[in-house]
């Protein structure tokens, strides 16, 4: 390691002890982040860490509604990104004027979001649910209502599928995902003829129909540690393959895509997690009224699928 950056490490490591905080970090993160971190995990994952952490401060590496969903969960600590301006595409999507747009055309629609929304279209929601829930929070819902699904029109039909229950989507889709296609798969397949192939919900059908198990990152993070196979292709952003090779250190992994890399994930640097600890800067804040409602979406997901 560098000195510059050794330096960097016990700077913040000192800090964080200064400001009582804690630094949680998304699978998608780059190596540094998550190595400096005391949690790595997917979004609902990391909240839930936040929501029960002595810390005062959450400085939360991932994007802007992922530190939104651990302020909703966490009233009273301080959530502060590294990079405010990390935000996720697909759910800039969608706002909440859209959400009230589609209930009115379908009125007594049950509206299921998926985490990746703001807490804007999570207040206007009634359940929301993570990759790895959303099959379940779908089958919760009484088979007579119809069903909005937002903001991931993929993820949506991957559960339409695995539900047996057809929805209505929103058109929303994540710009890195998408960009996964199946000419490169098959190049990777024919590469490593007997590797499993693991996709995360957001690729479209062409690729998630291809794959051996479709999952979450800590569906894929899981599952990537039962296989006995020796080599691994990694359908989802390629930061998750730090964590892959570092708790496999046996495995091989190889991403189906080489340039699925999410802009904004990667925004997130050691120098910027030191200077939000150090002027406790860039706190997320969700007013009241928004975060009780949004509030009431989160548990209703956790009650059916914690
Ligand atoms: O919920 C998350 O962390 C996201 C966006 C993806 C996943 O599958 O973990
Ligand atoms: Fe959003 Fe896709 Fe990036 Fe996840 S990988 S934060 S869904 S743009």
């Amino acid at each position: 390691m560098i000195g510059y950056e050794s330096e960097l490490i016990e700077k913040v490591n000192r800090l964080k002890k200064e400001r009582k905080a804690v630094i949680l970090a998304h699978n998608y993160q780059v190596p540094e982040v998550q190595d400096v971190s005391d949690f790595v995990g997917d979004s609902l994952e990391l909240s839930l860490k936040a929501a029960r952490t002595d810390a005062e401060v959450i400085v939360f590496c991932g994007v802007h509604f992922m530190a939104e969903t651990a302020a909703i969960l966490c009233p009273g600590k301080k959530v502060l990104m590294p990079d405010i301006n990390s935000g996720c595409p697909m759910a800039d999507m969608i706002t909440a004027n859209d959400v009230r747009a589609m209930k009115s055309a379908h009125p007594g629609a049950i509206v299921v979001c998926y985490v990746n929304t703001s807490a804007e279209v999570k207040a206007e929601s009634d359940i929301c649910c993570t990759s790895s829930n959303a099959v379940k929070v779908v089958q919760s819902v009484p088979s007579e209502k119809d069903i909005i699904f937002i903001p991931d029109k993929h993820l949506g039909k991957f559960v339409e599928e695995q539900a047996g229950r057809k929805m209505i989507l929103f058109d929303g889709y994540c710009p890195s995902h998408v960009r996964m296609m199946s000419e490169e798969l098959h190049r990777v397949k024919g590469a490593f003829r007997d590797a499993p192939v693991l996709a995360h919900p957001e690729t479209p059908a062409e690729i998630s129909g291809e794959a051996d198990h479709v999952l979450s990152t800590s569906g894929i993070l899981r599952v990537a540690h039962e296989l006995s196979a020796s080599t691994i292709i990694v359908g989802t952003e390629p930061g998750i393959i730090h964590r892959l090779k570092k708790e496999n250190p046996e495995k091989t992994f190889v991403p189906a895509c080489q340039w699925c890399n999410c802009a904004n994930m990667k925004m997130n640097t050691l120098e910027k997690i030191f200077w939000a600890l150090e002027d406790l800067s860039n706190e997320v804040v969700v007013p009241e009224k928004i975060r009780l409602k949004a509030r009431h979406a989160v548990d209703r997901m956790l009650a059916i699928a914690p």
